[in-house]
């Protein structure tokens, strides 16, 4: 995908709208509709810390205004953005138990892309002021144009995605996606309300020194985990690595693919699929890393590859630089 710098991510779009699969139109509107939520989303988050002054979420504010919580706020967000332009025939979110039918203002179920999202990610973090993240996942349906979708549209492998991307509302907000063809971040001037392609063509360096794993649940980590995190604090070589987690998963694999690095969340004595979300949160991460040169596993196989049998399934999550990855699935077939 061309990318020239000082572009916006309107003329971005336009400029590479023939790199969109089908490239009918429809993608890149999408991609619109998600890039304005997200500034609405944005205005709200920013706004979080003023809750002590306004009343609390899910408190009434002075005004006698209901304040919503930030993650319901954020779904209903992104589900009305995309259900009232008519963009998508389904959603699947982690805040909802089932997905969503959008059968378009004729009734008539035209459209071909189905939108899977964490809308609000790392959401606990929002009360002690640290970064959190909106992702998604766009697939084309599988199920006939003209039929109300199925679970069958949702459930598909990581690798029949057509775009992915994650929405970073941090000390700047970004919006970093792939359709595909590399991966671009654009950074929010909050000023003007554009975004800029602040980062072109991502790439996750292939060695790194970070790794970011919940330490605090060392004792129940499988043990080629407990081992891989020895071999991080060994001092060998370019080792010891650096520890950093923020508990937030857009924000650890961002700094991650700007400096190198692995994250994990693995499975556990206490949760055998780990805590992560494979549809809403590991598949599009995937996808991402994959698309800027990383590498993205449950350990033993690609993430990607996974045929989903659940919405709210989860897995296993090894993502980052390759040879980090790599090495840490030598680590988990060696110890099984
Ligand atoms: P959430 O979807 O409920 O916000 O949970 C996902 C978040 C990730 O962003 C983060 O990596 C992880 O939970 C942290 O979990 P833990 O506190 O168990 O380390
Ligand atoms: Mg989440």
């Amino acid at each position: 995908m061309m990318a020239k710098q000082y572009q916006t991510l309107g003329e971005f779009i336009i400029d590479n709208q023939a790199d969109f699969p089908y490239s009918s139109g429809e993608l890149s509107r999408l991609i619109n509709s998600i890039r304005l939520a997200a500034k609405v989303v944005n205005h709200e988050v920013n706004k979080a810390g003023l809750v002590d002054i306004i009343g609390a979420y899910g408190e009434t504010n002075i005004q006698g205004e209901d304040q919503q919580k930030l993650d319901v706020y954020a779904n209903q967000k992104f589900i009305q953005t995309l259900t009232n332009r008519e963009i998508v025939c389904g959603i699947a979110s982690e805040e909802n138990d089932d997905f969503i039918t959008i059968a378009g203002c004729n009734n008539d179920h035209q459209n071909k892309y189905v939108v899977l999202m964490d809308p609000l990610d790392g959401s606990s973090n929002i009360d002690v002021n640290v970064s959190v993240g909106t992702i998604f996942s766009v697939y084309r349906r599988v199920t006939p144009i003209g039929t109300p979708v199925t679970k069958e549209d949702f459930l598909q492998p990581g690798n029949k995605q057509v775009a992915a991307g994650y929405i970073i509302y941090g000390t700047s907000t970004m919006l970093v996606y792939t359709t595909g063809h590399g991966v671009n971040g654009f950074t929010l001037n909050p000023a003007l309300g554009s975004w800029y392609l602040s980062h072109p063509d991502m790439k996750f360096p292939k060695n790194g020194s970070i790794y970011s794993i919940n330490e605090g649940n060392y004792v129940h980590f499988p043990e080629g985990v407990k081992k891989y995190i020895k071999y991080c604090q060994e001092e060998e070589e370019d080792r010891p690595y650096t520890s950093r987690y923020i508990g937030s998963m857009v924000s650890d694999i961002h700094r991650n693919m700007i400096k190198g690095g692995i994250f994990i969340y693995p499975k556990s004595s206490k949760a055998f699929n780990g805590k992560l979300r494979l549809l809403y949160e590991c598949n599009p991460m995937a996808y991402i890393i994959e698309q800027a040169g990383g590498k993205a596993s449950d350990g033993f196989s690609r993430i990607m590859d996974i045929q989903p049998t659940e919405l709210h399934q989860r897995a296993p999550f090894f993502a980052g630089s390759k040879n980090m990855v790599e090495k840490a699935e030598e680590f988990m077939k060696k110890f099984q």
